[in-house]
């Protein structure tokens, strides 16, 4: 079977996930799209043979063609768009964040349960890399002994104009969160955010900054955003445990020696890093939606859990005080 997709928001990233869907993975078919921008949901249905553009993102949920949703449009709107479909009993994939308050995607996990399945899966698409992959290998198996310490650092080379202060920790280290939490397989507790002195490149915005964070257990994490940093996209992370040490390792295809200098290359943005995840990420979800067996992915609990470490970091930020984090009880749904 095909699974026909609808996408709401063809920006940067719908866009790339309509190729992905299109050219990438197999199973699936891109049938509807819809944007803010009438512009760009019809310059994206262009080269879809056969694509509707609805009018708005609950017109496109409603299509009886379309079987699973994609929401790639802004923060603010994921909310409407995710418990819209949970609502019409269709598999939703949204981008991060699930949604921009922890009280959102609170609304979001009572529609889920209401349903009584889960159809919700947010695109913390590094669980999905390589390379992080191994990473929990190693730290599950018991390579390194128990972790003591995460550290994590996420560089950007620079970042769009509207990108203001609190996006380092809501747009950016929310992947961060995401993955220390999966890597150790324990909640977050309490945030502390710390801005070191300012990046020239940076303007207005606080950058870096360095966030401590505990885990349940204790690990000791350490999170650092740079998003001026000019060099390159590099994403960085070694858990140091009882016994060793293990690392992502560079991503770079070849070693190169030439002209004094030995080095590998730095990815230019997010979607070379991560490609490749993105297109396994596509094609389990395409796979687990299909086949029925259940998502495995990212959950709605995944997506509010990180966006309660940011809204402690936030406050971190505005107050330097250390922030507890508190979830509530779990629902059974996503145990
Ligand atoms: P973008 O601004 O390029 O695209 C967003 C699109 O959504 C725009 O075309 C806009 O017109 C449309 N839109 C806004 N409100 C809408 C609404 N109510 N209904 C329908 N369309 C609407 O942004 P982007 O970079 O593509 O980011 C989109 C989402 O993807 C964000 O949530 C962002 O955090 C996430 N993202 C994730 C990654 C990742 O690595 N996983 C990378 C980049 C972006
Ligand atoms: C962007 O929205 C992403 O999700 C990227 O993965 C991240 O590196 C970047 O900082 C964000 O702005």
């Amino acid at each position: 079977m095909t699974l026909r997709v609808g996408v709401i928001g063809t920006g940067m990233i719908g866009r790339d996930h309509i190729r992905r869907l299109t050219e990438v993975v197999a199973g699936a078919e891109v049938v509807a799209v819809t944007d803010a921008n009438e512009v760009a949901a019809k310059e994206a249905a262009d080269n879809l043979a056969g694509a509707t553009v609805h009018a708005t993102g609950e017109d496109l949920i409603a299509d009886d063609r379309v079987d699973a949703v994609i929401v790639c449009s802004w923060g603010p709107t994921h909310e409407q768009y995710v418990v819209a479909s949970v609502e019409a009993g269709k598999p939703v994939f949204c981008e991060k964040p699930l949604a921009t308050t922890t009280a959102a995607c609170r609304r979001i996990m009572e529609a889920e349960v209401t349903s009584g399945k889960r159809l919700v899966q947010v695109g913390f698409m590094r669980r999905y890399d390589a390379s992080y992959r191994a990473l929990k290998q190693a730290i599950d198996s018991g390579a390194v002994g128990a972790p003591l310490i995460y550290y994590s650092g996420h560089r950007n080379p620079s970042v769009p104009e509207h990108y203001t202060k609190d996006m380092a920790i809501v747009d950016t280290a929310v992947h961060d969160f995401d993955v220390t939490r999966w890597l150790l397989g324990e909640e977050l507790t309490s945030i502390r955010v710390l801005a070191a002195k300012p990046n020239s490149h940076g303007g207005d915005l606080q950058d870096p900054l360095l966030m401590i964070l505990e885990s349940s257990s204790g690990v000791l994490v350490n999170v650092e955003t740079s998003v001026n940093i000019r060099y390159g996209y590099d994403i960085r992370g070694e858990v140091v445990g009882e016994t060793g040490t293990a690392a992502l390792a560079e991503t770079g295809q070849i070693v190169l020696r030439r002209q004094n200098s030995v080095g590998v290359s730095v990815p230019e943005d997010w979607r070379e890093r991560f490609i490749s995840a993105y297109d396994v990420e596509f094609q389990e979800w395409i796979n687990e939606v299909v086949s029925g067996a259940g998502l495995t992915g990212p959950s709605a609990w995944d997506g509010y859990a990180a966006q309660s470490v940011c809204d402690a970091g936030v406050q971190s930020l505005y107050s330097g005080d250390r922030i507890e984090i508190e979830l509530g009880t779990k629902p059974s749904l996503y145990s």
